[in-house]
């Protein structure tokens, strides 16, 4: 098989870049190594910056999402003494969108296959050669069967764990890193959310968040040690600890019932020394994690997206190669500044066992310096909403 582009991975990078490909008329395969159905049982995701919303609507997959969509004016955030509103609406003029990203790519999936798309499932044992050449190959094998794609160009969609990220350099020090000790234990409830729009509370007992789905699909996380384990939380428990981090004023009426899915996920930070090599140019997570607080990950998946496809048609249309060359320092700018806003955040809302209480206290001080000051809810306003392009 021949093809232009070779898209490796279809998460929601991997996805939104096939959908703009097959709409500009370039020629691809996607290669997934996973069904479709367990690629959409994922749950991740929840909020979207409007750079996100407007290139889903701009490929034609939006109308769900408008429809479905909740618009979120602001934040609520809670501290030991109350809680109060960051209005970003007002403050920046901009606003967020809360749709699951299950949705997204069930959108996505939807849409790339009633236009026909090439998709290929279940395709095992995949592997990249000479992209440091004009004629890059990938192999994969699926039903017993080794197949071969030449291609122009490859990029590497598939997350942190993919094998693209693996190819970027002959040493395995290939990027910038750090893991916290902590992890988000989360669960999905079939209950109205606690308010309107999204409450994050710094307590004693450790961060918590209130997120939804829709206003009948809660979603809440909890800090907990990396080493715990999901068995370890009854229903029942969980809701106790949850009710125990945010102040009693804002929980009296919070609707608890069953949860119909529990995971941890681990608060971890990596960024590629570089995004590209040669015909190979990375997108979202396989370039990039960032901790969950701030909801940057797939927002970052896409703004990758975005500078990866001007490199790509630049190359196609006008057969001009410095898209590609510059694609990996400009997508790495907006990485790493939204990695900043991550870090920050998750440093001024967990508990973090190895900080001395010198270090807390600072910790404690940035998050009341927020409450205070509206410039700095300016600045915070900015970065949750999305930086630019
Ligand atoms: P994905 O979603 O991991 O998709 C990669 C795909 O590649 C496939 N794959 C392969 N395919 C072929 N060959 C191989 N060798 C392959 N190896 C892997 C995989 O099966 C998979 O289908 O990466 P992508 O597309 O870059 O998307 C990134 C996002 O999924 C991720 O950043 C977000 O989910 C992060 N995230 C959040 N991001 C936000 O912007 N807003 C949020 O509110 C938000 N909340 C979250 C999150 C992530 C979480 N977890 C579980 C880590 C909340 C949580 C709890
Ligand atoms: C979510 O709803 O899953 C979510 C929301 C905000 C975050 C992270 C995750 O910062």
């Amino acid at each position: 098989m021949r093809k232009q582009v070779v898209i490796i991975g279809g998460g929601p990078a991997g996805l939104l870049l096939a959908c703009k490909l097959l709409r500009n008329g370039i020629d691809f395969v996607l290669i997934e190594q996973r069904t479709k159905e367990y690629v959409l049982s994922r749950i991740r995701a929840g909020v979207l910056e409007s750079g996100t919303v407007n290139q889903l609507v701009e490929v034609g997959v939006g109308d769900r999402l408008k429809a479905e969509g909740q618009t979120h004016d602001g934040v609520y955030i809670s501290t030991s003494d109350g809680f109060f509103h960051v209005n970003f609406k007002k403050l920046v003029n901009k606003t967020i969108t809360v749709y699951g990203q299950t949705e997204i790519t069930r959108d996505m999936y939807d849409a790339l296959e009633s236009w026909g798309a090439n998709l290929i499932f279940e395709a095992k044992g995949v592997d990249l050669i000479d992209f440091t050449s004009d004629s890059p190959k990938v192999f994969y094998q699926k039903d017993g069967v080794t197949h071969e794609i030449q291609s122009d160009l490859i990029i590497g969609c598939d997350g942190f764990h993919g094998i693209s990220k693996s190819k970027l350099s002959d040493d395995s020090d290939n990027g910038f890193s750090a893991q916290l000790p902590i992890g988000w234990l989360g669960i999905l409830s079939e209950t109205p959310p606690l308010k309107d729009e999204l409450v994050y509370s710094r307590s004693d007992r450790g961060f918590a968040l209130a997120s939804m789905r829709s206003q009948c699909l809660s979603r809440y996380y909890i800090q907990v040690a990396l080493s715990d384990l999901p068995e370890n939380w009854s229903d029942e428990a969980f809701w106790h600890e949850l009710k125990h981090r945010f102040p009693a004023g804002l929980v009296e009426n919070l609707v608890m019932g069953p949860s119909i899915e529990k995971s941890i996920a681990p608060l971890r930070a990596y960024v590629s020394k570089s995004m590209s090599r040669g015909r190979l140019l990375l997108c979202g997570d396989a370039a990039h994690i960032v901790p969950p607080t701030g909801a940057k990950g797939l927002n970052l998946a896409a703004s990758d997206v975005h500078y990866a496809f001007e490199a790509i048609t630049g190359f196609f249309r006008d057969n001009d190669q410095t898209g590609l060359e510059n694609y990996s320092t400009k997508a790495l700018l907006r990485v790493w500044k939204s990695m900043r806003f991550s870090w920050w955040m998750t440093q001024m809302f967990h508990t973090i066992p190895d900080r001395n209480p010198f270090e807390e206290k600072i910790m404690a001080s940035e998050l009341s310096h927020l409450q205070d000051s509206i410039a700095m809810q300016k600045v915070f306003s900015e970065n949750y909403t999305g930086l630019p392009y």
